[in-house]
């Protein structure tokens, strides 16, 4: 029996986040799929906040995926997915809570607000996030390879992948793909594409364009 136990939801990007984890280490683990409109009676007694994604780890739990991931990283440290000097790390934990902070929460106003004139609002402050990332992570720390922190995948690329699989949702409700001017961004997404741990659990963009239609176009009740 696995000693890992995850809760997961196949169209959570949080939940993406930490599977990509799993598949990059190589960790031996259980899979439960969580229906998020029709949750286990006593979710909370695994998840405290009723959430995906969720570990378990024999007796122990641990929850929200940017801690998850750490957890992994620590308890499985081969390949290891953050670096190794203190300053790097605090880097590597700034782009962590941008993802969280900042661009999360600009992609799902664009996605989720009915109103058109927010939607204009989100999709300007969406591209200012955007083109922050391209110059000061891509512009800066990415010189010697494809990756956030140029030649090894790290902790930093599966928090904002997962985001980047589904961009095809906001293109196709709306009308914002990743700007051409953002060459880096664009290598980027396409050089994680091509990792083994991504392919793994990819969905096509169709998959994503009908489960988030209820999202871009909610039904009034
Ligand atoms: N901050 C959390 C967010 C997780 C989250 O919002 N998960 C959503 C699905 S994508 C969820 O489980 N929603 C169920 C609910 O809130 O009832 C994390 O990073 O793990």
């Amino acid at each position: 029996m696995a000693e890992i136990k995850i809760y997961s939801a196949v169209t959570c990007p949080y939940a993406h986040r930490t599977r990509l984890v799993l598949q990059e280490k190589g960790i031996d683990f259980e899979l439960n799929e969580i229906d998020l409109q029709n949750k286990p009676a006593n979710f909370t007694d695994i998840s405290p906040y009723g959430k995906v994604p969720a570990l378990v780890h024999g007796d122990k739990r641990v929850w929200e995926s940017a801690i998850i991931n750490e957890y992994l990283d620590e308890v499985f440290p081969n390949p290891p997915l953050l670096p190794k000097n203190p300053i790097d790390r605090a880097q590597a934990r700034i782009w962590i809570d941008f993802a969280n902070t900042r661009l999360v929460p600009a992609f799902s106003n664009l996605l989720r607000n009915p109103d058109i004139q927010k939607q204009e609002e989100a999709k300007k402050e969406l591209y200012k996030h955007l083109e922050f990332i391209e110059n000061e992570a891509f512009g800066k720390l990415s010189l010697n390879g494809p990756y956030w922190f140029g030649e090894s995948v790290s902790l930093v690329d599966f928090t904002f992948y997962p985001w980047f699989e589904r961009w095809p949702a906001l293109k196709q409700y709306r009308g914002f793909g990743i700007p051409t001017e953002f060459t880096r961004i664009r290598q980027w997404k396409h050089a994680l594409k091509e990792l083994d741990s991504v392919k793994a659990i990819a969905n096509p963009k169709e998959f994503y364009i009908e489960k988030y239609a209820r999202f871009a176009t909610p039904v009034a009740v």
